[in-house]
């Protein structure tokens, strides 16, 4: 089968081009839609059986069995994720399905951007630090353990696009609304400790990543995301190289066996399948650093304008937000109960001071009861309960403020040409009977 540069999802929406990817061994004369029966015995012959139901099947439906890691993607949809893409994986979590103080493994987002390696089980992993270094060193994941203190933690990663979705004009991309984040507990190494015994030169400004994903394009040369960050990030004592995830080995969906977790910066900073890491005497200039990803204007813009690149600054720690995980949006509630609400709040590398809830659309707010994090890095949750006054349609709004004073806007922030940091405040609809 033919190298696919763009997901199912795109695809189904196209479904000439799906033909022609799947069956572009034949000439392009050749394609005249697989469905319309001229391609059934070849798919038929590439299925290894006949479709029954061949009739009912949509014109440009990729059969699952032909997708690329349709295994994957099955998988999290019967997790209840809902998958984004599938080349690369892209899946996120719906509110509800985050309502866990720790996100499980089979709930927690997955955010590819290029094609995962093959990781069997058991085999040897080695991971090298080396460049504005005294002693470049290499590890196996055994090692690590033994020579440092292994240290678990509650740490909630985003990507930098949750949210894109919101954005108008809007960004290219994943679609992503609330669900690209996650809160899962890791064990590793802090990654202080290892650059520590590996000797820092005093010239080192910046990590640079590299891991064993490949490109989309299957071209070796080109890697899929290599990106970095200061060393005062890295010597921060939550930033860890993480071995295992929720007292599993890391799985290989979320970088396994060895990624970065560098809690509160755009997810993208958490390199997973983590092979490499040099420390550099310059801003890392990697792929996915520079022009416009995982970066915003210095400056606010008008939403569509044209930023040069030169006008875009590097993603530090995210924006205060909150999550609502019960109730689930679209309930139905009798009126004169009490309906309790929590959720979740983070707020980059600060702490949630407050969370407050809405249910007559901003116009007055209680105070939640907001917990302190288990560790810094990890969210907090909050609860309440909210009563309605009559029957009717009503809108449950949280909004998280940090602990220094910047609160989540109601409306969708900041225009930015990749829709990166929406953090306005999460809203589910409610039906009191
Ligand atoms: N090697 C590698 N690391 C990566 C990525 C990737 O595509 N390749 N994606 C990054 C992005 S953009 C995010 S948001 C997080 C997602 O981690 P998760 O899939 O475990 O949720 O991993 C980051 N680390
Ligand atoms: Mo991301």
């Amino acid at each position: 089968m033919a190298r696919r540069e763009r997901g199912l999802f795109e695809l189904y929406e196209d479904p000439e081009r799906a033909d022609g990817v799947i069956f572009s061994r034949r000439s392009k004369s050749d394609r005249r839609g697989f469905l319309k029966g001229v391609g059934l015995g070849a798919l038929a012959a590439a299925l290894g059986a006949g479709i029954p139901y061949a009739r009912f099947m949509p014109s440009g439906l990729i059969p699952a069995a032909l997708a690329d890691e349709s295994s994957w993607v099955t998988l999290l949809a019967t997790d209840g994720l809902t998958v984004l893409n599938d080349r690369p994986i892209n899946a996120e979590t719906p509110a509800h399905l985050l309502d866990d103080d720790i996100t499980p493994n089979h709930r927690h987002f997955v955010r590819n951007n290029g094609i995962m390696p093959e990781v069997e089980r058991g085999r040897s992993w080695h991971f090298t630090i080396e460049g504005a270094v005294s002693n470049p060193m290499t590890f196996g994941l055994n090692n690590l353990s033994r020579q440092f203190e292994v240290v678990q933690k509650a740490l909630q990663l985003e990507c930098g696009g949750n949210g894109r979705g919101g954005f108008n004009p809007p960004a290219r991309g994943n679609q992503w609304t609330t669900g690209a984040i996650g809160n899962a507990m890791y064990t590793g190494v802090r990654l202080a400790d290892v650059l520590k015994a590996a000797g820092v030169k005093a010239e080192s400004v910046y990590t640079a990543h590299y891991s064993a994903d490949t490109h989309l394009s299957g071209d070796s040369e080109k890697l899929p995301i290599s990106r970095g960050m200061p060393v005062s990030k890295a010597m921060q004592p939550n930033t860890l190289l993480a071995f295992a995830m929720n007292g599993e080995p890391l799985p290989l969906l979320h970088g396994g066996p060895l990624r970065i977790v560098a809690p509160g910066w755009p997810g993208s900073v958490s390199q997973k399948w983590l092979k490499r890491l040099i420390v550099r005497d310059q801003v890392h200039d990697g792929p996915k650093m520079t022009g416009k990803s995982y970066r915003v204007p210095a400056n606010p813009v008008a939403p569509g304008t044209d930023v040069a690149n030169e006008d875009m600054r590097i993603i530090e720690s995210m924006p205060v937000k909150s999550l609502i995980t019960r109730p689930q949006t679209g309930l139905e509630t009798a009126l004169g109960t009490p309906l309790a609400v929590r959720g979740h709040a983070w707020a980059g590398d600060r702490d949630v001071s407050a969370v407050n809830v809405s249910i007559d659309f901003g116009a007055s707010w209680q105070h939640a009861e907001l917990s302190a994090p288990p560790n810094a890095g990890s969210w907090q949750t909050w609860n309440t309960e909210v009563s309605f006054p009559q029957t009717g349609y009503y809108e449950i709004w949280a909004r998280a403020t940090d602990d220094a004073g910047l609160m989540q806007p109601m409306v969708v922030p900041g225009w930015n040409p990749r829709g990166y940091l929406n953090n306005s405040c999460h809203r589910i609809a409610i039906t009191v009977a």
